[in-house]
């Protein structure tokens, strides 16, 4: 067994523990009603994907014949400030206490971090200045700040991935950020220059616990940059399979600013990456309102409507119409005998295939390159994972992008799979390839 292997294997049975002692809890346990971002009441449903396993709870073998956790999927709106926001909260300590997404698992992402880190941190960051990091992963954009004059911390809760960011020479508190951790990091270490939280904003339920934390550790001209990614791609992409239990917030400007300001931070700018379907950087400081760029991202957002329920009715119809399509097409790949497998083991792929209902019938198997999920099966539907040297031997005829925000590493990577002619097509529908 590999060590990230045996380490996910040994904090499963954490997992385990958890998990029973949550089965005999009910639905109204698990509910929010009020909006995380201004704390209104009144949220409005705006799609369901039904009842769903946690996208990153896979299985071992041994755990295939066992009773599966679900827990309902149910996206609301805020009328109030235009939040998109899950209605039902599964506990953070099954969700991030031992996790199987790796931020180094794409190239792409690690050079995007480090982008990330080398503006801010020039910018930012004084000689001897601190640089903390929420939701830091395996250390991957820490690590990539070459300066050596700049002290980095940490904070993930993920206790396997904590290992593997020391290992990395990223000393990381392995807990979840609140207030009080944030006021302890600031008397040990001193203020932060620059707070970074990349892609972790949405799965923290107490958004106010998080920005009194933010408050008390920037230093005064200090920064926070935040990433997340954009409501409006989200909306108009139909990327529905970005909706899962670790995201409990989808995040558009004016809620994000709305949130900031109630703890008496000002959302400066606002920066567009294509990265994950379609992302914004957000970069804060202490102060109140928003920046001038800003009020324009909040004008086109308020001009479409954003805050209002009409306006999901398009993508939550086209949610519908993708998956009669997916279906029917994996459905007709079959009938012409061809053999289809599914490309990576993302978060996203646990949600399109379980909304879906598509079952090892249609696809029997899916490749990913992360060592600690091959050998272990998809939640709910069970394919298994497999590394992508079982292209060569199972030679599909067609592939299914699970990860299709990873598609042009995985089109380098699978080139001679292209060149000999296989489809490769998305959830959504996009033909990538054809024969
Ligand atoms: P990927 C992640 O979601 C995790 P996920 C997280 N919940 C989050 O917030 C969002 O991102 C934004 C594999 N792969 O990045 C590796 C290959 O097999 O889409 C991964 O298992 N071959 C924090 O889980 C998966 O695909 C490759 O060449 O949806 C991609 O997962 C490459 C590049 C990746 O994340």
């Amino acid at each position: 067994m590999l060590p990230q292997q045996a380490l996910a294997d040994h904090l499963r049975h954490d997992y385990d523990a958890l998990a029973s002692s949550i089965g005999t809890q009910s639905e109204a346990d698990w509910e929010r009603k009020s909006c995380r971002a201004c704390l209104a009441d009144g949220l409005v449903e705006i799609l369901n994907l039904g009842q769903m396993p946690p996208a990153n709870s896979l299985l071992r073998p041994q755990d295939l014949s066992k009773p599966e956790l679900r827990f309902p999927l149910s996206l609301r709106l805020c009328g109030q400030c235009g939040m998109v926001q899950l209605g039902h909260v599964v506990p953070a300590s099954l969700l991030f206490r031992s996790y199987l997404f790796f931020t180094s698992s794409s190239r792409a992402m690690s050079e995007h971090f480090a982008g990330l880190m080398s503006e801010a941190s020039d910018r930012y960051v004084p000689p001897g200045g601190l640089v903390v990091e929420i939701g830091s992963n395996d250390g991957t954009a820490l690590a990539s700040i070459r300066r050596r004059d700049a002290r980095v911390l940490g904070v993930d809760p993920a206790r396997n991935i904590a290992v593997m960011a020391a290992a990395r020479g990223v000393p990381t508190v392995s807990e979840f950020f609140t207030e009080t951790l944030a006021r302890e990091i600031a008397r040990v270490a001193g203020p932060a220059s620059l707070v970074v939280a990349c892609n972790v904003l949405g799965h923290i339920d107490d958004l106010d616990d998080v920005c009194k934390g933010f408050k008390v550790l920037l230093a005064p001209a200090g920064a926070i940059v935040i990433e997340v990614p954009y409501l409006g791609e989200l909306v108009d992409h139909g990327e529905y399979d970005t909706i899962y239990h670790e995201h409990l917030s989808y995040f558009a400007v004016h809620p994000l600013a709305t949130l900031l300001n109630r703890h008496g931070l000002r959302l400066e700018k606002v920066e567009h990456f294509g990265v994950h379907g379609g992302t914004m950087r957000c970069t804060a400081v202490h102060g109140d309102g928003v920046g001038p760029d800003v009020q324009k991202w909040i004008d086109r957002e308020s001009e479409r409507g954003l805050n209002r329920p009409q306006a999901y009715l398009p993508f939550a119809a086209k949610v519908a119409r993708d998956r009669t399509a997916l279906v029917a097409q994996l459905q007709e790949l079959k009938k012409q005998g061809k053999k289809v497998l599914g490309y990576g083991a993302p978060a996203k792929g646990t949600v399109v295939l379980n909304y879906c209902k598509i079952g090892a019938d249609l696809l029997p198997a899916v490749i990913d390159s992360t060592p600690a999920k091959q050998g272990w099966h998809v939640p709910g539907t069970h394919q298994p994972i497999w590394p992508p040297e079982a292209m060569q031997r199972e030679r599909p005829d067609a592939i299914l992008l699970l990860a299709w925000n990873h598609a042009d590493e995985i089109k380098r990577r699978e080139a001679a799979f292209i060149a000999s002619g296989g489809l490769i097509f998305t959830p959504h529908l996009t033909e990538e390839s054809g024969k």
